[in-house]
């Protein structure tokens, strides 16, 4: 089938409007923005060895972390297409330190949606031309519409979450989003700027063959995870599973998704609280996984109903297979 043949991601969203109830065109607008915003990024991202674009930036991020000067500019493109188009009412980044209120042009802002994001993660691959990735992550506001948002509008449990997705840029762009109706993944053919939909219904199988850890921590490993990553190296049954690390999440989530397998980011002693943020990492990512059939825990609770107590929050995190995922929760709670 010609990729002229398959739905493109505009005609799909018009096509599931239903996904789409109470939004009045708001969140079909806020969607079209990030598709934008994925292109105009994705095509400096493919740029990227070619103009002086890569290579820290020289400053560091909240996080303490060098920023890629793709980061920046990943960061800004995705918030200016957003307050350009005056359809969200704040904006979190894992790139800023604190949120974005947005105020209308007379002062108030009666859109009801917030953005969470992580505008380019992975980007300590630029260099190295390995896959890299936006997460971003929707709500609703709660508290009431037209007044400036509050941090509440941000620590909301991953339950609450009206969409969730990424966009991957490896050798070609993707965009994987749910709204809580499945998940559907769509390929971008940059000739001419078009996201056709190519990987429908996508679900993750229930057992898997592949685990994604970094196993330098291995010594700081808490037991149970320890425990479970030998139980993986074992010789018995469809073990031992395959190891499979990029060190870019959305890379290794992607493929665990599509082949079936886990992913870990544990507590070390470098990460005592794991090194992924649960708002802008763990939370879109849980709600996709577990759209797609999988689970998505901290090593023994959900993901999603965690109660958020600061922006920049880090959690532990076990996610992709069920069974498997299960499995390693099993040694940790052995390990308690
Ligand atoms: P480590 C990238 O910095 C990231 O946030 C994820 O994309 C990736 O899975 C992880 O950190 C890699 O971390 O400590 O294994 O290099």
């Amino acid at each position: 089938m010609s990729a002229q043949s398959k739905q493109t991601l505009g005609e799909f969203i018009i096509d599931r409007q239903e996904d789409f109830k109470y939004s009045s065109g708001e969140l079909t607008r806020l969607f079209n923005s990030i598709r934008l915003a994925a292109k105009i990024v994705s095509h400096k991202v493919n740029q990227a060895g070619l103009v002086d674009i890569i290579g820290a930036f020289g400053q560091e991020n909240i996080q303490g972390e060098q920023q890629q000067k793709l980061d920046v500019y990943a960061n800004e493109v995705f918030i200016q297409t957003l307050i350009n188009r005056e359809i969200v009412c704040g904006i979190g980044s894992e790139e800023n330190d604190d949120f974005i209120s947005i105020e209308g042009k007379d002062g108030n802002n009666e859109n009801k949606y917030i953005v969470l994001m992580d505008p380019l993660d992975g980007s300590s691959n630029i260099d190295v031309n390995v896959s890299v990735g936006t997460i971003f992550s929707i709500y609703r506001r709660v508290t009431p519409i037209g007044t400036p948002v509050t941090k509440e509008d941000f620590l909301q449990k991953g339950e609450n979450q009206v969409a969730a997705g990424y966009v991957i840029y490896g050798s070609s762009t993707m965009l994987v989003y749910t709204t809580g109706n499945g998940v559907n993944g769509f390929t971008l053919n940059p000739a001419i700027g078009t996201f056709y939909l190519s990987h429908p219904e996508m679900s993750i199988s229930e057992d898997g063959g592949i685990y994604s850890v970094n196993e330098g921590n291995y010594v700081h490993f808490p037991q149970g995870v320890k425990d479970y990553i030998k139980y993986c190296q074992a010789e018995e049954g469809n073990r031992p599973y395959t190891s499979r690390y990029i060190g870019s999440l959305v890379s290794d989530i992607h493929r665990n998704i599509l082949k079936g397998g886990i992913y870990l980011y544990p507590t070390s002693a470098k990460a005592p609280n794991g090194k992924l943020r649960l708002l802008y990492e763990c939370n879109p990512i849980a709600f996709i996984i577990e759209q797609a059939g999988g689970k998505a825990s901290d090593g023994f609770n959900r993901i999603m109903e965690i109660e958020p107590t600061e922006l920049h929050q880090r959690v532990p995190f076990f996610c992709g297979s069920k069974n498997m995922v299960e499995k390693a929760e099993e040694f940790m709670s052995l390990n308690k």
